[in-house]
């Protein structure tokens, strides 16, 4: 039988630069719909003209710099000291796990994105960052993975950090966000494969908190959080305790 490697032990690979991959310079080269996040650039990423890589669909999922490091400050504060092994579902270009490596709270960080483009992207801004060697890369589906190592991941040391894909540049459509019909997985696929540890969820700013109310475990309370940048929300991040097998 094989033993399972368990993911404190786990090592990760170099991925290379795809044709995906792009540094843009010149807004002729960027196409319409991501425009507007390019043209924030420097404040997503302070160190952009250094040779941040994106491909053309991390540029809508990727959590601008200053709010990733108060979500690192935030969510080491909110969980016990004794879990240090952080695994970030859904990792993108790289721009929560490069401020969690930051913060240097973390004794692992595991970075998860099943686009292999995208992962080398992140791997390749990390190192910009200086931080790409504190991170595990793993090239897979974030489920499968937590499937894979359900025997071997330790709740009482493990917290997840998941910012999904909410459905495109044009996810808005109502005042209310509706969390079930986030694609391609909804609130609560994410949250089954999470809850038995600490989570914090990355969501769309106008996202209904009756549905996010309905996720608490037991008595035990959800903490929502709104992140802005130049007086206006980007996104909310809702921090859910642990369920234990009782709740
Ligand atoms: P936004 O709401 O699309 O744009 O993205 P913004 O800059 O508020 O401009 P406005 O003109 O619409 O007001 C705001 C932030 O939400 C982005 O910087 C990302 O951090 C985050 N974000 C946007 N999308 C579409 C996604 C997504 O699909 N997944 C994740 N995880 N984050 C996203």
């Amino acid at each position: 039988m094989a033993v399972q490697e368990s993911p404190q032990e786990q090592e990760s690979q170099i991925f290379e630069l795809t044709d995906q991959c792009h540094h843009y310079t010149h807004i002729g080269e960027v196409e319409y719909d991501i425009q507007k996040y390019w043209q924030q650039r420097y404040s997503i990423w302070s160190l952009y003209k250094q040779g941040i890589y994106m491909t053309d669909d991390a540029w809508f999922g990727v959590t601008p710099e200053p709010v990733a490091n108060k979500v690192a400050e935030d969510f080491a504060a909110m969980v016990p000291e004794s879990k240090t092994i952080l695994i970030d579902m859904f990792a993108g270009a790289g721009g929560n796990v490069i401020a969690f490596a930051l913060s240097e709270r973390w004794s692992k960080i595991i970075a998860i994105e099943k686009d292999i483009s995208v992962i080398a992207c992140a791997q390749h801004n990390a190192s910009i960052y200086g931080v790409a060697d504190q991170i595990t890369w793993i090239n897979d589906d974030s489920f499968a993975y937590l499937a894979k190592h359900a025997s071997t991941i330790d709740p009482s040391q493990t917290v997840i950090f998941a910012s999904p894909p909410w459905g495109g540049p044009r996810y808005e459509e109502g005042e209310i966000y509706n969390l079930s019909k986030m694609q391609p997985y909804g609130i609560k696929q994410i949250y089954e494969a999470v809850k038995k540890m600490d989570s914090a969820l990355y969501l769309p700013r106008g996202s209904d908190l009756r549905q996010i109310a309905r996720l608490a475990p037991g008595e035990k309370k959800i903490e929502v959080v709104q992140y802005c940048m130049q007086g206006a929300s980007k996104a909310m991040v809702a921090y859910i305790p642990a369920a234990t097998p009782e709740t």
